[in-house]
């Protein structure tokens, strides 16, 4: 499959049809949103033959397909995507500009598809890139969530969100498939009849798809995102409605629907929450019934299932997964139960995410029985196969709970972690009971990026250097950029990688300046740390960092100062309190500090509201420091980090997670190391009130911390942060006392560095010259190799 050359005039012809067809528009009457509609209409119409190519091909193969469950996809934009997967970027411009419309902004029409949290869910639409990418059939599953992750934005300082609404408008990319529909069940009880289980369920609701192309590099192949949506079973019902009680003439429907309604906003665990158990039951199971009726209709003998059907949980939140497989082969297809169980595990994988054993997924065992009464007599049965087989002493059912992560390891032929530290913890930590019953089934796969989202479109003056310097084929092969190692030498290349570095400065700045108004100093280092808020990523300790580095320019302004602008973005869960007083006081520092006349030269914080993936994609080219700082053995990988190495920034960071290989492929020169080990850190809780002999050796840090808990930042309310600096010093189960230290002088050392601009530039451009391994396709080629055994079906790749 090749990419037919469309015309820029070709293609305004395809979009002001859609615009007449689709759209009901004249070009006279024509507003952003319908141009951007018909844009993408017309990109979509391009990926429709690709996806029927690649259906065909797999059918025919007769192969494997890959089925990764995730409750998360958090994709951004597409139209820019689409375009340069097409290879139409440039002719999409083009045609736009022709039609007299602003292409940037038609672009910036379009709303995220917010689907995710964070990390893991951006890890799922990475992953979804690479698979295409590399020819390997697959469907992506999850829930087609009415509202995606909240938004946020600040009063006086303080987080507050609203719901977000991508779907009040038209979904171009989509694909309403209303007859690939399937009933859910839940609750009722289980009857007996001749030793066979029958489940009376007490409700159902059905699960209808909607499929998404996700179309590939060069257009080579294309896979589908299927995402399920809640609609009842009940028809609307008109007896009720005739006599006047519309309320109860739509509650089945909106009953029903508020299983998709809203993401949930916790990227650690919110427990207990029975509509969350049902949310990932309802796609879960949508899904397994949705891979076997393909299976079938091909005329599959189901004792093969697993040469055919490769199903990855991306996390616990679909490990019902499990026990739905398992009660299907024995209660639809008269499977004996140790042959079931055998079946599905040879079918399924798990990928853990975390360590901090609070954010396992548990269920109270009362809840999980009232919801799903026949899943809970098939754990037991898995659980009884299981110690039958090990002898082990690990329980899926302990306490009055059902333990998601044993039940998700116990019924996977692989588990693996997302980079080389935290696959190793995990075998030593969390699963190193069940490590040792089933030795070899914990494995790595260290977590990737797609560089076409991630450098080819969020960064076209380095792209296009790039291309200048080592051709053009390194999208794909991403190991490529280590050709651009030999010009980190060359003067003249590096003066080309700062003016792309210098482009992207202003093209944030003049971002930032449009939508809020804010001006930033564009000789100043740009010091960035953008992730979810949590109290392990050590926001904090950036801030305090930030406060003393304050209080040394006020008292010697003449330093020679490196001038910096700190920039945080993020969300936090809405329930997690410390987060967001966190989020406060970035906010209140910043206000006081800004504001400041005797610093403002070297010293700006700036935090911009909502962050999300487009603002990513603006911040992350525009860095000239990436900040990683979590508390050691905490971040099971991180894929920021991966983003801004890619883009020319160097990290500041902690051995934790995949800065650890980060490190080794750039080199120590050129990372900014600080900071306890994992196994220091664990040593260090075992000591007496570690952190406030942490804080009694730090001068600097002591008086930081005297200046929040006074209301230096906070003079309407004092006491604001009394509760946050009495944490620190009483537990700081983070250590961001103990780090601090050395995060400070590691600051210096960086400050430093940037002083010396040609030393500076050639450490950034090493750092993009050498993280091409952190290609997501990377990534799926190890799971493709050692998880799922699917080869290829683009003929030029076979893996
Ligand atoms: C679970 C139960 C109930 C409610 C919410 C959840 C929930 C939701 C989202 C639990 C966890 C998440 C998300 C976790 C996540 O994003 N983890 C990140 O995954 C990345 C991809 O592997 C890693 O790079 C990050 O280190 C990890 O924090």
């Amino acid at each position: 499959m090749s990419i037919p050359y469309v015309s820029p005039q070709e293609f305004s012809a395809e979009i002001l049809r859609h615009l007449k067809h689709s759209l009901g528009k004249d070009e006279s009457h024509a507003s952003v949103y319908d141009w951007r509609m018909s844009l993408s209409l017309a990109l979509r119409d391009h990926v429709v033959d690709p996806w029927f190519a690649s259906t065909r091909r797999t059918y025919e193969a007769r192969g494997k397909r890959v089925y990764y469950l995730s409750m998360e996809f958090l994709i951004g934009r597409l139209i820019e995507d689409v375009a340069v997967n097409l290879g139409l970027d440039a002719v999409a411009e083009e045609a736009l500009s022709a039609l007299g419309q602003d292409y940037a902004a038609v672009v910036a029409n379009e709303p995220d598809a917010a689907l995710g949290n964070g990390g893991l869910g951006r890890l799922a639409a990475c992953f979804m890139d690479s698979l295409s990418t590399l020819g390997i059939p697959a469907y992506g599953y999850g829930i087609r969530y009415e509202h995606g992750l909240f938004e946020q934005h600040f009063e006086d300082g303080a987080q507050m969100e609203t719901a977000e609404t991508w779907l009040a408008q038209r979904h171009a990319w989509e694909f309403e498939r209303p007859e690939v529909s399937y009933p859910i069940n839940f609750g009722g009880h289980v009857e007996e009849h001749e030793g066979k289980a029958v489940w009376r369920a007490g409700e159902t609701v059905v699960a209808s798809a909607y499929d998404t192309p996700v179309v590939g590099w060069q257009a080579q192949w294309a896979n589908t995102l299927r995402l399920w949506a809640a609609k009842s079973t009940t028809a609307f019902d008109l007896d009720s409605f005739n006599r006047g009680d519309y309320m109860a003439a739509s509650a089945p429907e909106a009953l029903a629907r508020t299983i998709s309604r809203v993401l949930y906003p916790d990227d650690t665990t919110d427990t207990g929450k029975e509509l969350r158990l049902k949310q990932e039951y309802f796609f879960t199971s949508a899904s397994i019934q949705d891979l076997l009726r393909r299976f079938l209709s091909e005329g599959g003998d189901l004792r093969a299932l697993p040469d055919f059907v490769a199903i990855q949980l991306n996390d616990t939140h679909p490990a019902i997964a499990g026990p739905e497989l398992v009660r299907l082969l024995i209660d639809e297809h008269g499977f004996e139960v140790s042959q079931a169980i055998t079946t599905a595990r040879s079918c399924l994988a798990y990928t853990n995410h975390t360590l901090l054993p609070e954010a396992l997924e548990r269920w109270p065992e009362d809840l999980f029985i009232r919801v799903l009464p026949r899943h809970h007599r098939i754990i037991q049965l898995i659980e009884a196969a299981h110690i039958a087989a090990t002898g082990s002493d690990i329980r899926i059912l302990e306490h009055g709970e059902v333990k998601m992560g044993e039940l998700a390891f116990i019924m996977a032929h692989h588990v693996n972690g997302v980079s080389a530290l935290h696959s190793e913890l995990v075998k030593e930590t969390v699963f190193a009971d069940l490590h040792s019953d089933y030795p070899g089934r914990i494995i790595n796969q260290t977590n990737g990026i797609t560089p076409r989202r991630w450098l080819y479109s969020c960064n076209p003056p380095l792209r296009e250097l790039i291309n200048e310097t080592i051709g053009t084929t390194w999208p794909d092969d991403l190991q490529q950029l280590d050709g651009l190692s030999v010009h980190a030498k060359d003067p003249a290349f590096l003066d080309k990688f700062q003016a792309a570095k210098d482009a992207n400065k202003t093209r944030l700045s003049n971002w930032l300046q449009a939508r809020d108004g804010v001006s930033l100093n564009p000789d100043a280092m740009f010091d960035v740390q953008i992730k979810r808020i949590h109290e392990y990523k050590r926001q904090l300790m950036n801030l305090l960092e930030t406060v003393a580095l304050w209080n040394e320019i006020r008292e010697n302004p003449n330093a020679g100062w490196t001038p910096r602008v700190k920039i945080f973005g993020g969300k936090a869960a809405p329930g997690y309190v410390v987060a967001k007083q966190i989020i406060h006081l970035i906010n209140d520092a910043a206000k006081v500090i800004n504001a400041d006349p005797a610093t403002r030269e070297y010293l700006q914080i700036v935090y911009p509201e909502n962050y999300n993936v487009s603002m990513a994609e603006i911040l992350i080219p525009a860095t000239d420091l990436s900040e990683q700082i979590s508390t050691a053995g905490k971040e099971a990988s991180g894929t920021g980090n991966m983003k801004f190495a890619l883009n020319g920034a160097p990290t500041i960071g902690t051995l934790d997670g995949a800065n650890v290989e980060i490190r080794d492929c750039v080199g120590a020169e050129n990372f900014f190391l600080f900071g306890l080990t994992a196994a220091e850190v664990t040593a260090r809780r075992a000591v007496p009130e570690y952190a406030r002999r942490a804080v009694e050796a730090s001068p600097r840090l002591a008086r930081v911390l005297q200046q929040i808990e006074g209301g230096v930042f906070s003079s309407d309310d004092k006491t604001r942060y009394s509760g946050l600096v009495q944490g620190l010093i009483n537990h700081d189960y983070f250590l961001v006392t103990c780090d601090f230290d050395s995060y400070f002088g590691t600051q210096r050392d960086v400050d430093k560095a940037f002083a010396d601009k040609q030393a500076w530039t050639r450490m950034a451009a090493l750092n993009t010259a050498r993280v091409g391994w952190f290609s997501s396709d990377r990534t799926i080629s190890g799971y493709a190799r050692d998880i799922w055994k699917t080869p290829s079906l683009i003929s030029a790749r076979g893996s």
